[in-house]
Formats: C-alpha cells, sequence, structure tokens
C-alpha cells in the first residue's frame, strides 16, 4: 500500500534549560526523522508558564514556536517519534502543567479527529493558547484552525501576551 502524505502541525516548548537551542534541536532532529518531509518551522515567541492556576508571572518563562510539516507516518508512530525525541532532551517528569526541558504536541494530523488514551487531535485547547497561535500565525497568516476558524481571529480573542524572541542575539535571559 502507499503511505499517505499529510499535513501536520507541531507545538515546541521549553521553560527549562537552553530553550531555544532545544527546540531548534529537536526540528532538526523531527524534520530528519524517517517518513517526515518539508518541515517549516515558526519564529520562536517568549510566553509567560500557564499553569494549573492560570498564568504565572513568576515561572520559568516559556520559549513557545510551530512548525507545519508533512508525514507518512500513522499519528501513533509520529507521536513515539515525537516521545523519543522529548525524552533525548531530558523530559523526564509528566506534570501536566509542570516545568520542562521539551514539549512537543501535535496539534493538527490533517484532517482527521483521534481521541483516543494516548491522542486528541486537534489539540483541545490550542484555539485558546496564545503561546500556539501567535506563532502559527508568523509563519502562516492565512491559517485556519479546524473547528475554531482563522488564527489571526482567535488570537485577537484570547489577546496575545507573547513577545519576540532574539535568537540571532543569544538573548536566553528574561529581563526585557
Ligand atoms: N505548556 C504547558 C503548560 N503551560 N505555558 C506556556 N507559556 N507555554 C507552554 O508551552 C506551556 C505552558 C503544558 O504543555
Ligand atoms: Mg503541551
Ligand atoms: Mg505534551
Amino acid at each position: 500500500m502507499i503511505a499517505q502524505i499529510v499535513p501536520v502541525l507541531f507545538a515546541f516548548g521549553a521553560n527549562l534549560g537552553d530553550r531555544g537551542e532545544t527546540i531548534r534541536a529537536a526540528q532538526c532532529e523531527l524534520a530528519e526523522g524517517e517518513g517526515i518531509g518539508n518541515l517549516r518551522a515558526s519564529p520562536l515567541r517568549e510566553t509567560i508558564a500557564l499553569t494549573e492556576h492560570g498564568p504565572d508571572p513568576d515561572a520559568p518563562r516559556y520559549l513557545n514556536g510551530v512548525a507545519i510539516a508533512e508525514t507518512a507516518l500513522q499519528p501513533h508512530a509520529l507521536l513515539d517519534l515525537m516521545q523519543s525525541i522529548e525524552a533525548r532532551h531530558g523530559r523526564v517528569r509528566d506534570e501536566r502543567w509542570g516545568d520542562r526541558t521539551l514539549d512537543i504536541d501535535l496539534i493538527l494530523y490533517g484532517g482527521r479527529v483521534i481521541s483516543d488514551e494516548r491522542l486528541t487531535v486537534p489539540h483541545p485547547r490550542a484555539h485558546e493558547r496564545d503561546f500556539v497561535l501567535a506563532p502559527w500565525l508568523a509563519l502562516e497568516p492565512g491559517a485556519v484552525l479546524m473547528g475554531h476558524g482563522r488564527v489571526s481571529d482567535l488570537l485577537q480573542r484570547v489577546g496575545d501576551t507573547t513577545r519576540p524572541f532574539d535568537e540571532a542575539g543569544e538573548g536566553d535571559h528574561a529581563e526585557g
């Protein structure tokens, strides 16, 4: 059987360690993965940590970004690859709201709706997260999130608290 090529959207987040280096390395590893092609990554943005109690300005800030790609992998094989890359970058704890060296989430897998114990796609909270919407809008100004409408409208609705991040300036510090 010839594998289907499916467009996918990944989101990346890190708030511990060398955040920008880690996310860019993970994106390269994904791009080089078997069954993944044409990966294009957004600029990274610096964002306030969202916790179970809401935004926490005192928690280590995140860098967030997204990437689009095409894949011949089935969703769970893709998830296995994402999790192996997370593990390689020292992702250990899996507290839902905990600090992390690297988080890779699958936001969209083509037009598929997937809901099982390992995967929920489209990502159930992407439409209300500025740290997903803002970098996505920068990468694809006309993007539409299935079930929710235009990314530009969604970002306007939730409000954009994210800030640009200067990677070339090695600006990996919090003041600004
Ligand atoms: N990810 C979380 C929890 N909180 N906050 C920000 N700013 N960015 C994230 O990527 C993030 C978060 C759980 O995955
Ligand atoms: Mg996440
Ligand atoms: Mg995750």
